[in-house]
């Protein structure tokens, strides 16, 4: 018989399942943002923590705990939103759990099991962040942190950090693929693959690291090909989008959810990091490249587009937002899934549109205070005058 607990319990998870999210008050005309994270630890379901019998727990203990459910790559398939969020166990392990929602702001509920990855690198020890791009070869790929200790060194926390991919067509079935290998550079996080072919051969964007911490001397986000996904191998990586001192980007500058096609540009959302006397604070911003050349950058509106705010603020690792994933419905509505602080995931949404808007319209960084503030005079005059006229 299950424990009364069980119950309870359970009710409180149907609850939180079915609680419907609103728009907060927030506004700043790009997005909206919404009342509650999508996605906390207590959406996990309870047959994934409790050992349900009573015989082998008779005190309803959680046996394999989960302490966070954040950072989510993202497809809308078949009418239907579907995540594939970061879950890290309490023992401090990351995998991958796949919940599905009917509208993109609330319900998502978790499929039976988490994705058990063929164990197809036996040095690996965690795996995380994974983006879902739609291909045009027919898969869903799945391209994740694979993460592995550093053995070369006597530090007990160096790890390397290379890209694994996956592919299914249902969202259930995953086959791996080895993982990726740029010939270049020793480390890679925040991997992306391109949803099209460009000149016949798969397109990678990169984020090339000397370390595992530190990008080091690696400049920002990059760009490679490679000619076969099931080996796939780059050999030169160029810079598409560098980090540049006293901005959002300075200590890193990494791509985010799988890049969306609009008829003006590719509109990448991605996420840049600037040291602070408190640590590193993680921003989300976009910037467009061109239709015809993913390589050149063609709008980078200044700043960011979101930043922790209240309760993002606070969490494993505060000061941090971080997107690895955004959808674009059939109403070419956009759910941009990011996560605060390592802890839970949020949704912002927006329209195809304004994300056209915003980033092709928002006047770019000047680089010094002195021009950004004759940016901000001649938008005031503009303002006053235009306020003038309607006299
Ligand atoms: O802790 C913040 C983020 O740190 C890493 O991102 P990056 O490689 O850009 O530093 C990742 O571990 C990411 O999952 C995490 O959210």
């Amino acid at each position: 018989m299950l424990s009364e607990r069980y119950f309870v319990e359970k009710e409180k998870y149907e609850r939180l399942i079915a609680r419907k999210n609103v728009k907060s008050d927030f506004y700043n005309g790009i997005y909206d943002r919404y009342e509650y994270p999508v996605l906390t630890r207590d959406h996990i379901p309870l047959t994934w923590k409790y050992d349900l019998n009573p015989e082998t727990n008779p005190y309803f203990m959680e046996r394999l705990g989960v302490n966070a459910a954040f950072n989510a790559g993202a497809i809308y398939l078949d009418g239907k939103y579907y995540i594939v969020a970061r879950i890290e166990g309490n023992d401090r392990k990351s995998f991958f759990g796949v919940a599905v929602s009917d509208n993109g702001v609330d319900g998502f509920r978790f499929m039976d099991y988490p994705v058990l990855l063929e164990d197809t690198c036996p040095e690996e020890t965690n795996v995380y962040d994974m983006r879902l791009t739609k291909h045009e070869d027919g898969y869903i790929y799945g391209v994740f942190c694979s993460e592995s200790k550093d053995t070369s060194t006597g530090d007990l926390s160096a790890a390397v950090a290379a890209a694994g991919i996956v592919r299914t067509k249902d969202m259930v079935n995953w086959e791996r693929l080895p993982n990726l290998k740029t010939l270049r550079s020793p480390q890679q996080r925040n991997v992306v693959l391109h949803p099209e072919f460009v000149k016949g051969k798969y397109a990678f964007y990169t984020r090339p690291m000397d370390d595992f911490i530190d990008t080091g001397s690696g400049g920002g986000i990059g760009f490679g090909l490679c000619d076969d996904i099931t080996n796939a191998v780059i050999d030169e990586e160029i810079i598409t989008s560098k980090r540049k001192y006293h901005t959002i980007t300075e200590a890193k500058n990494g791509a985010g959810a799988t890049p969306i096609k609009t008829d003006k540009g590719f509109i990448h959302i991605a996420h840049g990091v600037r040291n602070t006397a408190a640590g590193l604070r993680y921003v989300i911003y976009a910037f467009a490249t061109d239709l015809n050349d993913p390589t050149k950058v063609i709008a980078e509106p200044s700043g960011f587009l979101i930043a922790p705010l209240g309760e993002e603020r606070v969490g494993d690792v505060s000061n941090v937002v971080f997107t690895n994933g955004a959808i674009v419905n059939d109403r070419e509505e956009v759910f941009i899934y990011y996560a605060s602080c390592d802890t839970r995931l949020h949704v912002a949404t927006t329209t195809v549109d304004k994300l056209k808007d915003y980033v092709f319209n928002t006047p770019e960084d000047p680089l010094r205070s002195v021009l950004c503030v004759q940016q901000r005079c001649d938008f005031i005059k503009k303002n006053l005058e235009y306020l003038e006229s309607l006299k």
